[in-house]
């Protein structure tokens, strides 16, 4: 088993399944003795960056730092496992630029569920405040969310099990020699 860290972005929609894909693939990532960590609004937005909201400027700078612990996480032999919306292409790609300077593998995962979908969802019921103008700046709704031109894997969980979605992500994985 090798002892490289990697980052692991997941990047869409609200309700798109970022944290359920994540959360499944710590339990893989475990099984096989292989130290996960992941990140996500609960972890950061609560603590770190307690201080940022949603505007496109708060939003860059969110990523920023979050790439800054995801580079950490990787160079302590992590698997860094990221689910935010990280929604303008520009950061993802400040993220993945850092990884590579430091020699660290950077996995972008597009978890392409489109908005029809995640809306359907709604677990937290934000997309019904977001329509009705509670919330202000709502990724997809009222404010922009940038899709990945190349990312090493797309995801549209509509029609995909968290399995099916985890087995994949593994495959990749085992096949660049991450794990
Ligand atoms: C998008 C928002 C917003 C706005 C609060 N737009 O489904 P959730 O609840 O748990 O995930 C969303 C989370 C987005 O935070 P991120 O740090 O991932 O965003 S970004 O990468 O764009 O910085 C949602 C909730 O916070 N939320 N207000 N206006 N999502």
């Amino acid at each position: 088993l090798g002892t490289k860290g990697a980052t692991i972005w997941f990047t869409g929609l609200s309700g798109s399944g970022k944290s359920t894909l994540a959360t499944a693939l710590e339990k893989k990532l475990f099984e096989i003795g292989k130290p996960s960590y992941i990140l996500d609004g609960d972890n950061i937005r609560f603590g770190l960056n307690k201080d940022l909201g949603f505007s496109a400027k708060d939003r860059n700078e969110n990523i920023r730092r979050i790439s800054e612990v995801c580079r950490l996480f990787a160079d302590a032999s992590v698997i860094c496992l990221s689910c935010f919306i990280s929604p303008y292409l520009s950061d993802r790609q400040q993220a993945r630029d850092m990884h590579q300077q430091s020699g660290l593998d950077f996995i972008e995962i597009y978890v392409s569920t489109p908005i029809e979908t995640a809306e359907s969802r709604d677990p937290k019921g934000l997309y019904k405040k977001a329509r009705a103008g509670i919330i202000p700046e709502f990724t997809g709704i009222s404010a922009p969310y940038e899709a990945p031109v190349n990312p090493e894997i797309s995801l549209d969980t509509t029609d995909l099990s968290v399995e099916q979605g985890v087995d994949e992500i593994i495959q990749y994985l085992k096949k660049h020699e991450i794990i």
